[in-house]
């Protein structure tokens, strides 16, 4: 099956400017078609909630970090960066449920498609005060890396600091996907905010 997905939503409800719930249902409102339950510590009342969401509207849910979660929780996937779990042991835990990987550079993408992952993240394409990264990607990198996963027929998300002003610039170099967590979660109006970077995708 064809990788779902354009607008992935890095979901961590404490980063949202409104009630985290209704910025959610926003969100997929707006154009979210994709969604990550990004929370540090055990919620797993909320991980339910975001759950029952997503679902409602027939909208994926990956699990970042937690892999068992993922699996217990019946999501549709997981996610791991590169410190997390092994990707050759996260995709023997997922089984036929969605991986993805995080990666930084065009050997990162490479392993991950060799270890099985679905899809990569990558980036920071720009600066962002969400990972605290303070440089983002080179143009020639963003391009290669987007040459690089097309070449392992591996989808790519571009993710860092996207937003509606610097996403027509990564589209000039390949990029149809992102993922964003600020630009949607601390909007006044995450529905709008959502719409702007999908009329781009
Ligand atoms: N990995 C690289 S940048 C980033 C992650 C998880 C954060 C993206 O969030 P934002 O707020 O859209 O920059
Ligand atoms: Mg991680």
């Amino acid at each position: 099956m064809r990788f779902p997905g354009r607008l992935y939503l890095l979901f961590t409800p404490e980063s949202c400017r409104r009630d985290p719930w209704q910025t959610l249902e926003l969100a997929i409102a707006g154009g979210v078609d994709l969604v990550q339950w990004r929370k540090k510590g055990d919620d797993r009342a909320g991980f339910e909630r975001c759950r029952t969401i997503c679902r409602a509207h027939n909208v994926p849910l990956i699990v970042n970090d937690d892999v068992m979660l993922a699996v217990r929780g019946r999501a549709a996937g997981g996610h791991v960066g590169q410190t997390d779990m092994p990707v050759p042991a996260a995709r023997k835990l997922l089984v036929d449920r969605w991986l993805g990987v995080s990666t930084h550079d065009g050997k990162q993408i490479a392993d991950a498609a060799h270890e099985g992952a679905d899809y990569i993240g990558f980036g920071p394409c720009h600066p962002t005060a969400t990972k605290g990264y303070e440089h983002g990607k080179s143009p020639a990198d963003i391009e290669a890396a987007v040459a690089t996963a097309a070449q392992h027929r591996l989808p790519l998300f571009a993710i860092g600091g996207i937003n509606p002003d610097n996403l027509p610039g990564l589209r000039l170099l390949g990029v149809d996907r992102i993922a964003v967590s600020s630009h949607v979660l601390s909007a006044e109006d995450p529905r709008a905010a959502a719409a702007a970077l999908r009329a781009f995708l």
